[in-house]
């Protein structure tokens, strides 16, 4: 017990002592030229749809895949779900509350997962925001019929979780970044799974979705095989599976924050299921470029999670300039879809500047579908969205999911519903 609270108080102080040294001077941020989206890698200029989706965004997508979040590296063998509970009387009688056990087969064991769905009653079939939690379902509601996840939680004293379990203390502790009344009150539905669930977020790879996929004597994924960001988009990819058979669902727009940012926007750009995706407060290894090195840099989060990308992304650790790729072409890669990048004002670590700089250089993809993205490379004021095809805010406050947030990604979303 001990040596975990040891090994725990050095992680964390390690990770405080990487934010403390962190560059945000914007003096000291490198000179570099960011690879164009619409140059090959071969060096040909792309300049319609069809040299985009068959050509660069085929390259693009394999680089990523290879060499940042890595491959999944192979198909299940079984998908089922089982519908758990419903009402049809959650939020004084304004919503429908589903519970679904999702289970993923593969080489004969067994992963399931929950997914809690509220649906506004006055609408047959709602758009939905599908995002993962951070301390499971039980967390971003009141409602006392919501499940207690019973998989391995990070422990919370100000949240009451001792021995990595969750119980009733931490009911409802998260409502605040999940404004559902007004979701609901918009006609919209939330689909919401704990991300723990599909992978614990720990350096371990015994357990989790990779574990079904080892063949024997294997313990970890191979160098471009998965890490944990790309087993998270794969358990929203296939929760998409049985939100697509919902009669009762419309357009899923994948939502994700922090380390949950990044997994949206590689779940987005990896299933085109995916109505619109909306990044909050991603950062390094989301929205925010590589280049800049301000704030968390590609080693840091490497050292401080070397569980949640390819090993191969090992490589560009205080090497930025080499990657053929930088974040922008992530975003990219979700073109012509509705995409909503968010920053917070003292959300620094997370490089406000560099995340919106990767809307704007993502912009030209949407162009060539004659989709308005981000026109100017000058910042906006905070508290002043822009909402086009692509959109981006950043708003007072700290690292977090405000009502200020929800309600611009709801009006926003609402553009693309009607
Ligand atoms: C930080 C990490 C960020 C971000 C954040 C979070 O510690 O350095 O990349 O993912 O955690 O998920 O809250």
């Amino acid at each position: 017990m001990r040596i975990y609270i040891l090994i725990a108080i050095l992680f964390f102080t390690s990770l405080g002592l990487a934010q403390s040294q962190a560059n945000y001077d914007e003096s000291k941020v490198p000179k570099f030229t960011l690879p164009d989206v619409l140059t090959s890698f071969s060096g040909n200029p792309i300049t319609n749809q069809t040299e985009w989706e068959e050509n660069r965004r085929r390259e693009i997508l394999q680089f990523f895949e290879k060499q940042v979040y890595g491959k999944v590296p192979d198909r299940l063998d079984e998908y089922g779900f089982k519908l758990l509970e419903e009402s049809n009387d959650a939020y004084g009688g304004k919503a429908r509350r589903k519970q679904i056990a999702i289970t993923l087969k593969k080489n004969k064991k067994t992963i399931t997962y929950y997914m809690l769905i509220y649906l506004p009653k006055g609408n047959p079939t709602a758009p939905v925001f599908l995002g993962y939690n951070f301390y499971g379902n039980h967390t971003v509601t009141a409602d006392p019929n919501v499940a207690i996840t019973k998989a391995w939680v990070k422990n919370n004293e100000a949240f009451g979780i001792t021995d990595n379990k969750a119980s009733e203390s931490s009911r409802g502790i998260r409502t605040h970044r999940w404004a559902i009344e007004k979701m609901l009150d918009n006609g919209f539905g939330l689909a919401t799974i704990y991300y723990g669930e599909i992978d614990p977020d720990k350096n371990d790879f015994s357990d989790g979705v990779h574990s079904l996929f080892y063949r024997d004597g294997q313990t970890k994924p191979k160098t471009n095989e998965w890490g944990s960001i790309s087993a998270w988009a794969f358990g929203l990819s296939k929760a998409m599976n049985y939100l697509e058979s919902d009669v009762n669902i419309s357009k899923v727009f994948v939502f994700g924050h922090s380390r949950l940012g990044k997994a949206a926007l590689w779940a987005g750009a990896t299933d085109k299921r995916f109505a619109g995706v909306i990044s909050n407060n991603s950062g390094c290894g989301g929205a925010a470029l590589s280049r800049r090195q301000f704030g968390e840099t590609v080693a840091q989060i490497n050292t401080s999670f070397p569980h949640w990308f390819a090993d191969s992304f090992l490589k560009y650790d205080n090497n930025e300039r080499t990657l053929p790729v930088d974040q922008h072409q992530l975003l990219a890669l979700i073109a012509p879809r509705p995409l909503y990048i968010a920053s917070a004002e003292e959300d620094k670590w997370a490089d406000p500047k560099g995340e919106f700089l990767s809307t704007y250089y993502a912009s030209s993809v949407y162009g060539l579908y004659g989709r308005k993205g981000i026109t100017s490379k000058e910042m906006p004021k905070t508290n002043a969205p822009i909402q086009n095809t692509v959109a981006y805010h950043i708003r007072t406050g700290i690292h977090d999911v405000m009502d200020y947030d929800w309600e611009n990604y709801i009006k926003w979303a609402n553009t693309f519903v009607k």
